[in-house]
């Protein structure tokens, strides 16, 4: 491959907006780092649904970049992050991608930490030794109406606001009502802003996901960012609908563009996504008083878009892995006390995703393989059925002049 001639400087000035970024946007292991650098070592990020952290002691470990995180309930039902690298001589102390420990023993020469991270236990370390200043190193983390996020950044940025926002839109949810009822990870040979570009618009939808056009409308008023702006009557009438039964869904969007919140109508009399319209889950999760209630979007980037339905509810989480490397993990929730093979079975209740992911994979690595032509060269997005890529575009572009331009040009 071509290595850039440009700085990232110079890259960031010669983006038209409107259009597809350059090349090394999606392929330089320079622009790779200071993506990490800039964007997923600052923000807030999406771990998992604090579900799946059910029991005392049980945790998960979440890698991104250079770090590595355990992420672990307490005896006292809190759930705190650290860094999974011992204070000894820096071993991960989890190194399987789950499980349940009464205390955090490192493998190595056995320090014990106690679940909040505190050392209790060091062998023979000598009279001076203060296990006081050896605890795990805490990670940022919080959870907003049922879902983990972290931050790597020393300094958090503010999560507030976002929390306030989407609280009220999440609450008739009852996330913390739930159970994971299957999970999926997948790895897309794709640069981890393809697979958001990809996501950011339905313009793909009608060529290439047949299961979800059975009940997902493909109209640009529905995943697009309208902000503001005037919404057919179908989609007036659904939102007061929805709001006048305790179900906020007009939509939202941050300031800086770094989340939205919509609640949006699916085909006409379609309930969920499945191959009947449906629903999947008999004992539904949530309290929205019918069933025909759409789907709560909710993005927040960089990291996780969800759908959140009448009867269950789906997470997806970003991760980057490589220049053209992504993880998405999706995770289906159902109420707790729903019973497979009774209430619901797996089969239905996942395949629309499934092989929708399966296709947004293909077309995200199709996507990669063309850039990485000396050819490519960036086209515009459609204005109408796009407006929800210029968006992301533009808040990535935002991030990344604000840390790599001086502020003269920044603020151009
Ligand atoms: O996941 C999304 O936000 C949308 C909905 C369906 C496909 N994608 C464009
Ligand atoms: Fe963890 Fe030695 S590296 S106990
Ligand atoms: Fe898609």
């Amino acid at each position: 491959m071509v290595r850039p001639t440009a700085s990232i400087p110079e890259l960031l000035l010669a983006h038209r907006p409107g259009h597809a970024m350059q090349q090394p946007f999606y392929t330089d292991p320079a622009i790779y780092e200071a993506d990490l650098e800039t964007i997923w070592y600052r923000e807030w990020l999406y771990a998992f649904p604090a579900v799946m952290l059910d029991k005392t002691g049980a945790y998960q470990r979440i890698k991104v970049g250079v770090y590595d995180v355990i992420v672990i309930r307490d005896a006292r039902g809190k759930i705190s992050a650290f860094h999974n690298t011992c204070r000894h001589r820096g071993s991960v102390i989890c190194s399987a991608p789950r499980g349940r420990m009464a205390k955090l023993t490192c493998p190595y020469h056995q320090w014990t930490y106690d679940l909040d991270g505190k050392l209790l236990w060091a062998r023979d370390m000598g009279d001076d030794f203060d296990p006081s200043q050896h605890g795990l190193k805490p990670v940022h983390c919080d959870i907003v109406s049922g879902l983990v996020y972290i931050c790597l950044a020393q300094q958090a940025p503010d999560l507030a606001a976002f929390a306030a926002t989407v609280t009220p839109y999440l609450g008739v949810h009852d996330l913390t009502a739930a159970k994971v009822a299957h999970q999926s990870t997948i790895i897309e040979k794709g640069n981890w802003k393809l697979v958001w570009e990809n996501n950011r618009e339905c313009y793909h939808c009608a060529g290439n996901h047949p299961d979800l056009c059975r009940t997902f409308p493909e109209d640009p008023a529905i995943t697009g960012v309208a902000a503001g702006g005037e919404y057919p009557p179908r989609v007036e009438n659904h939102f007061a609908r929805l709001e006048a039964a305790g179900a906020p869904s007009r939509f939202v969007m941050a300031e800086d563009g770094q989340y939205r919140a919509t609640r949006m109508p699916l085909l006409d009399g379609a309930e969920s996504y499945t191959i009947s319209g449906k629903i999947a889950v008999q004992k539904r999760l949530g309290r929205i008083p019918f069933t025909d209630a759409g789907a709560l979007m909710i993005f927040h980037y960089p990291t996780t878009w969800n759908h959140f339905l009448s009867d269950h509810s789906i997470t997806f989480r970003v991760t980057p892995i490589g220049p053209q490397e992504t993880e998405v993990q999706t995770t289906w929730l159902v109420h707790k006390d729903a019973v497979e093979g009774v209430d619901y079975n797996i089969e239905d209740l996942t395949v629309v995703w499934e092989h929708t992911n399966n296709e947004d994979r293909r077309v995200v690595e199709d996507n990669q393989a063309g850039i990485n032509s000396p050819a490519y060269e960036p086209g515009p997005y459609s204005p109408s059925h796009e407006d929800g890529v210029i968006q992301f575009v533009g808040w990535y572009m935002d991030r990344m002049r604000t840390a790599h331009l001086p502020d003269a040009i920044a603020a151009e």
